[in-house]
């Protein structure tokens, strides 16, 4: 039974693709979907037990991360905390709390947050109390309905994210999100994106950053690498965490200007990124509005107009190409 969950997992994990673990994916990707379920019928499956069903593990193989709150026996379970702070726990299959987790980009725990309108990203990286309670100074900046992710990989198990909503009170402000564009600057650095994501394909997205119009040619390595790529799709957050080509010290990746990544994006839409890198000493983060394929029509505009020009896929390929993505339940075999 294990080695089904486990399959279950890992192609959790190549959902999320990243660059080298792509191919990797690719062989064991049709392994993967699970004929019977690894359900061991206690006393026959009760009628509101949807999340113990081997059809609901299979469906989970091909989420995005973050879009669930429990997952394979793993729980975010936020707890009380003194303001000012932000506190949780992950339970694992056995009801207690996960005490023991493996190094995954120099840490154990990697909490990310933003509101539900795409504003406010942080990402931090708590410290954990000997009971399995993750502390930290909070990030949540102010009211509105944020979403935090936890990206961990329990000893033993896969790596996951898990993502709960949580509140903050107060006024809220919406925020539309930003139009899409190919610069952005954030603290007197430029970043510029270059790359055209579609869905379901894996894209080259390459970041440039400068100051003052000369390249940094002398970023530094942050938690392992000269870029962290979070993206954030519009309507549901289904998190995307991608690492870039090359490690600092590898003796081929330079540390800048240019960061390259490999992102496949899931679906057609909007998508909000997110970009850490480290230079001088300092974290930043800059921001990016991209569109996976054609943009999505406005809700309440009027039906498209006769001719799909842009992004219309040549016809002559079969729609099959994008296997598995978006397909709900057991679709192949
Ligand atoms: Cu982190």
């Amino acid at each position: 039974m294990n080695t089904a969950t486990k399959l279950s997992g890992f192609a959790l994990g190549l959902a999320v693709v990243f660059g080298a673990t792509y191919g990797v994916g690719r062989v064991a990707d049709p392994v993967a979907p699970p004929a019977e379920a690894p359900h061991e019928a206690g006393g026959g499956h009760g009628e509101d037990g949807g999340a113990g069903h081997g059809g609901d593990n299979g469906a989970a193989a091909h989420l995005p991360g973050g879009l669930l709150v429990s997952d394979r026996g793993y729980t975010l379970r936020p707890v009380d905390a003194p303001a000012g702070q932000f506190a949780f726990q992950v339970t694992g299959p056995d009801g207690g709390a996960v005490t023991a987790y493996d190094v995954a980009h120099d840490k154990r725990m990697h909490l990310i947050v933003a509101r539900r309108d795409l504003s406010g990203f942080r990402h931090v990286h708590p410290e954990m109390a000997p009971d399995g309670t993750w502390r930290v100074d909070s990030p949540l900046a102010g009211p509105g309905v944020w979403r935090a992710f936890a990206d961990f990989t329990p000893t033993g198990g896969e790596a996951l994210t898990l993502g709960v909503d949580v509140t903050v009170p107060g006024a809220l402000t919406g925020r539309p999100l930003p139009a899409p564009a190919t610069s952005t600057t954030v603290d007197g650095y430029t970043v510029t994106l270059a790359g055209a994501p579609e869905p379901g394909r894996t894209a080259e997205l390459t970041l440039t950053v400068s100051r003052a119009g000369a390249p940094v040619t002398d970023l530094e390595p942050y938690l392992g690498a000269y870029g962290h790529l979070v993206a954030l799709r519009q309507g549901d957050l289904a998190y995307l965490h991608v690492h870039p080509h090359g490690e600092p010290g590898d003796g081929r990746t330079r540390p800048g200007p240019e960061v390259s990544f490999s992102a496949e994006m899931p679906s057609a839409g909007a998508y909000r990124l997110y970009l850490d890198f480290k230079h001088g000493g300092v974290v930043r983060t800059a921001e990016f509005t991209i569109v996976a394929g054609s943009p999505p029509t406005a809700p309440g505009a009027p039906a498209a107009t006769s001719s799909p020009t842009a992004g219309t896929p040549a016809a002559t390929s079969s729609p099959t190409a994008g296997a598995g993505h978006g397909v709900p339940g057991h679709g192949h075999d």
